[in-house]
């Protein structure tokens, strides 16, 4: 992409330094524990691709070999963890099988389930990417629509997401009517009480700077679903500019999402969010974000 294509895409405005008014509340005195400054190989390695897993036998079959034949087309390099939470079907054995030969390929196994957002924080802070991915292990999205992020991400935002909501987002299966309704549900709460202005909070498809990936996944505690609701208020709370990326989405049924179980959960984690605030549980250093030069 040269630099006339690059502009099209990047915002009208002028570059601005950006500093959320209530992240001045936060002590500039306490510092998040910071990324290791990478060296040699890690330096060199410019993507982590990290899928939280949980009894996916009868998925990752067909994704994870769909998922290496995208990373083999890279032409940079690029490591892939899955990391198992607590499965009770043999997912990592699977995994470990069809990732047998892959050199940049990991498996990392939590001992019991403790829900999506324990496996992906996991996954974040064990990555040593420059920048660092994480899916759904159903592939719902698909791997492609990162090159879509890489424009923002090589611009300077931290945190770009992936939508289902936004203009130029393609929907070519919808999740199951509950499930999508729980989901909207779930982005409007959020957007009142936690955090404003994000159109879907729970897309399965988010890529962070390591340093972001660091900063936010050490401050956050939530182990459940509304762990995308918990990072993305601390990363608003911290300056960052989140950038939202219409992505496609064709949903792979078998979504291991309980209706009442993972809802009264949900509830209860908006309201742990708010709960830690208070406490100031998410305390960390003053940050300013450049939007780009
Ligand atoms: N629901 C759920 N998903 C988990 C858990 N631990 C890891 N995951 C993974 O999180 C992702 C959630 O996707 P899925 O079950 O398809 O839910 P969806 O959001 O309804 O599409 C998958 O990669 C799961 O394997 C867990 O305890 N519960
Ligand atoms: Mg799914």
């Amino acid at each position: 992409m040269d630099a006339r294509e690059l502009h099209s895409i990047l915002p009208r405005a002028a570059p601005t330094l950006l500093i959320d008014r209530r992240a001045l509340k936060l002590q500039a005195s306490q510092s998040t524990p910071a990324a290791a400054t990478p060296t040699g190989e890690e330096a060199a390695l410019r993507l982590s691709v990290v899928i939280p897993a949980y009894n996916e036998t009868a998925r990752i079959g067909r994704t994870i070999p769909a998922l290496l034949t995208y990373l083999h087309g890279l032409d940079y390099a690029h490591e892939l963890l899955i990391v198992d939470d607590g499965s009770t079907d043999g997912t990592p054995d699977m995994a470990r099988r069809l990732l047998s030969g892959e050199p940049r390929a990991r498996v990392l196994e939590e001992p019991r389930n403790r829900g999506k957002g324990h496996a992906v924080r996991v996954g974040m802070l064990a990555a040593k990417g420059q920048f660092v991915l994480f899916c759904d292990a159903d592939l719902s999205t698909l791997p492609e629509d990162l090159e879509k992020f890489w424009p923002w991400l090589d611009s300077g935002y931290e945190v770009v997401i992936g939508s289902r909501k936004m203009a130029g987002a393609n929907v070519s299966r919808h999740q199951p009517l509950w499930r999508e309704s729980l989901g909207k549900g779930f982005t409007w709460l959020t957007n009142v009480i936690a955090a404003p202005g994000i159109s879907d909070v729970t897309c399965g498809f988010k890529c962070f700077s390591r340093q972001a990936a660091q900063t936010l996944f050490s401050l956050s505690v939530i182990d459940d679903w509304s762990f995308d609701a918990e990072v993305l208020f601390i990363a608003q709370r911290l300056g960052y500019l989140i950038k939202e990326v219409p992505v496609s989405w064709h949903d792979e049924p078998g979504t291991k999402v309980r209706l009442w179980k993972d809802t009264v959960r949900a509830l209860l984690g908006l309201a742990t969010i708010r709960a830690n605030f208070l406490r100031e549980r998410y305390k960390a250093q003053r940050r300013v974000t450049r939007k780009h030069t």
